[in-house]
């Protein structure tokens, strides 16, 4: 089985995704049963977990603790290399593409492999490709890069299409978590004219109809973490 694979035959048969992004450190171990039931009861396909948290064994305990409780594949999406847990399926090995900072691009990398030669995580090469949003987002501020302004269309699709060249196998647009404005749809019908890997798409949509526009305008994959956290009847308004 692979987590790749199966995000290609859903772009293959047009099958939208979604991944619902978990923060260890936001995330209430009581309610655990019952929000595992919520996912699993819903259109989500796939589990994130990252955050800011440089605590080694946060993230491995929530990804231990959600393990029995689902059949959706959990992807490691890391805000650094504490935060890889073997009990994940797979890790988005990601490089921030849109900055400049060579900590993000490929020193990070480096100082992870030692980590995942341990590990029997499927790593998926992850292009990360930061658009502004009207404020500064706790990426921005960790990586020290600044995001591509939200009109510059044809720098980001170059970027996308460039790390597509290097051979990422997924590009994320990212907006940042609690973003103002998601990335913008005109952008990733733009981005998504020369792409051939899939699109992931992340950061403020907080709405089904957001989420609907993104998937018209080209998004493979979906990403939402803060109205999952912020809002309890989410689960129930994607189900409408
Ligand atoms: C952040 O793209 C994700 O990395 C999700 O963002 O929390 O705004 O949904 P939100």
């Amino acid at each position: 089985m692979s987590v790749y694979n199966d995000i290609l035959s859903a772009k293959a048969k047009q099958d939208k995704l979604l991944a619902i992004l978990i923060d260890p450190d936001k995330f209430n171990f009581k309610l655990i049963s019952q929000f595992t039931d919520n996912i699993n009861n819903s259109i989500i396909t796939h589990i994130f977990v990252g955050g800011s948290t440089v605590e080694v064994e946060v993230t491995q305990k929530l990804v231990k603790a959600l393990k029995p409780l689902t059949r959706l594949p959990i992807i490691l999406f890391p805000g650094d290399v504490t935060q890889i847990s073997q009990d994940a399926d797979a890790i988005l090995f990601l490089s921030l593409i849109s900055g400049r900072n060579p900590k993000y691009l490929i020193e990070k990398q480096i100082e992870a492999v030692s980590i995942l030669k341990h590990t029997n995580l499927e790593v998926i090469p992850t292009g990360y490709i930061l658009i502004e949003n009207g404020k500064e987002t706790a990426v921005q501020k960790v990586t020290n890069t600044l995001p591509i302004p939200s009109m510059l269309h044809s720098l980001v699709a170059d970027t996308a299409k460039a790390g597509e060249l290097l051979g990422k196998k997924l590009i994320y647009l990212e907006a940042g978590s609690g973003a103002l404005q998601p990335v913008p749809l005109a952008m990733i019908k733009f981005v998504k004219q020369d792409l051939k890997i899939p699109l992931i798409v992340g950061g403020g949509i907080r709405n089904k109809t957001q989420l609907q526009e993104a998937y018209k305008a080209g998004a493979d994959l979906v990403v939402i973490g803060t109205a999952f956290e912020q809002n309890q009847d989410f689960f129930e308004e994607l189900k409408l």
